[in-house]
């Protein structure tokens, strides 16, 4: 079976990805490449960031290997916290804080509207592939469910009435960005090893 490198320290973002593949694809994470160091994200895109992780990868290691940058735009906050997600609240990846300052941030509007998007950049012998995936949903009043990560309790996918955090990642892969960006690099990747 083909192996790819998953630049990614996210455990869950990597659980997610394995179950859209299912004995598909092989993939192996940094922490399974021995890697253990934060890889940089500078830039002020998902697309920029995306590069600089799977091309940082593809440097070190030769290896084809993909990396995904996600972001919640929410649309009264004009597309905040978009590529900011992960350190809205201040510390990178503090999740209840993040919830919390993005409820306060919306207390009293009527717009919940709001999507996540994910890009996904595929390195193959040192040339790079993007693929995007967007989740369109609403922002809840207050966190509800306790699976998933990240802002998953304070997200509806259009379509649901749950949150992501009262799904499984069967159910949350149903509408989920990251499936959606998965599905077009599943694709390209077929095209290429399957003919
Ligand atoms: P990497 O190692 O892959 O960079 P990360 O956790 O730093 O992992 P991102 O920069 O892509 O990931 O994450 C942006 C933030 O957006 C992340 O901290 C989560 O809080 C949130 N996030 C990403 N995907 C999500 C999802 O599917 N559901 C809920 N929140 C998500």
């Amino acid at each position: 079976m083909h192996t790819l490198i998953f630049a990614t320290h996210n455990e869950h973002k990597a659980d997610e990805v394995r179950s859209v593949l299912e004995g598909q694809f092989h993939i192996s994470t940094l922490s399974e490449e021995g890697i253990m160091e934060e890889i940089p994200e500078p830039h002020d895109s998902l697309e920029e960031n995306a590069r600089e992780k799977s091309s940082v990868i593809w440097q070190r290691t030769g290896k084809d290997c993909f990396s995904e940058d996600t972001g919640l735009e929410v649309e009264v906050l004009n597309g905040a916290p978009g590529v900011r997600s992960a350190r809205y609240a201040g510390t990178h990846g503090d999740a209840v804080a993040n919830m919390n300052k993005l409820l306060e941030a919306m207390e009293g509007q009527e717009n919940r509207n709001a999507r996540f998007r994910t890009v996904i950049s595929l390195m193959m012998n040192g040339k790079e592939h993007r693929f995007e995936g967007i989740c369109p949903g609403r922002i809840t009043l207050q966190p509800t469910g306790h699976a998933g990560f990240g802002y998953d309790p304070v997200f509806i996918p259009e379509g649901s009435i749950k949150t992501f955090a009262e799904m499984d990642k069967r159910e949350k892969n149903l509408y989920s960005h990251r499936r959606k960006a998965m599905d077009g690099l599943i694709h390209f990747l077929k095209n290429i090893w399957q003919g």
